[in-house]
């Protein structure tokens, strides 16, 4: 069985003189989702588990039932996301492996209403390890009107940054210049969730789910995971 693997490996050598296999096999950008290649992630693990962790208990029960469909969507793509608990975070340090950890900062990235995601740049391989989440506190102390739907979307925009998926905008009307909201829709008008400032779904009933082009990229990430041959 061994040599079996070894004439194999040395066969598929000599057809990939040229270029590295993973440079040629992986796939980061597709139609309506776009992979975190910028900072090093490619992929995530089918099997490494993902747990999503908040800062203080009142972070966890605001926040679970916001992120309770995408998990359970993400889940029935393969992605072995969970709800988790409460641990402490440090927005300028990644925590355990695995995690995706949720917290509070007042303007994190310095402009009103705007939240910041990211993954734990450039892990082994360019498999997901997790990241963090940070949600702008003014949502929640009256200081800007923001519309419900744009939070839900926008908290499960986080998370998703955190596991690897970037913004899908692309200069739809080729004036060279990519523009907020600049996504493609469905035939409803319906964004994916990772459009960027915000897009997703605008409805009650599905607020806070992802779009079929968003699901495309967390199974994405799970196939480059397969072609690199990680589990
Ligand atoms: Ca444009
Ligand atoms: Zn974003």
């Amino acid at each position: 069985m061994r040599k079996t693997l070894a004439v194999a490996a040395a066969i598929s050598v000599c057809t990939l003189t040229t270029a590295p296999a993973e440079a040629a096999t992986l796939t980061t950008k597709g139609t309506g989702w776009n992979l975190t290649s910028r900072l090093g992630v490619t992929s995530l693990s089918p099997s490494r588990s993902y747990t999503v962790t908040f800062a203080t208990a009142a972070m966890k029960a605001r926040y679970t039932p916001y992120l309770t469909a995408a998990v359970d969507q993400a889940k029935a793509v393969g992605v072995k996301l969970a709800l988790g608990g409460v641990e402490t975070v440090n927005p300028a340090k990644c925590g355990p492996v695995g995690h995706v950890q949720i917290t509070e900062m007042y303007r994190p990235l310095r402009k009103p209403g705007y939240s910041q995601g990211m993954p734990c740049p450039h892990p082994p391989k360019g498999v997901g390890i997790g990241g963090i989440a940070a949600i702008d506190s003014e949502y929640f102390d009256g200081s800007y009107r923001i519309d419900t739907y744009v939070v839900r979307n926008t908290v499960v925009h986080e998370m998703l940054h955190a596991l690897g998926l970037d913004h899908p905008n692309v200069d739809l009307d080729k004036d060279g210049v990519v523009e907020n909201f600049e996504c493609v829709a469905t035939s409803y008008g319906n964004k994916p969730i990772m459009c960027d400032p915000n897009g997703g779904y605008r409805t009650t009933v599905d607020m806070g789910k992802l779009t079929g082009f968003d699901l495309n990229g967390l199974k994405a990430l799970l196939a480059n995971a397969r072609v690199q041959g990680v589990r």
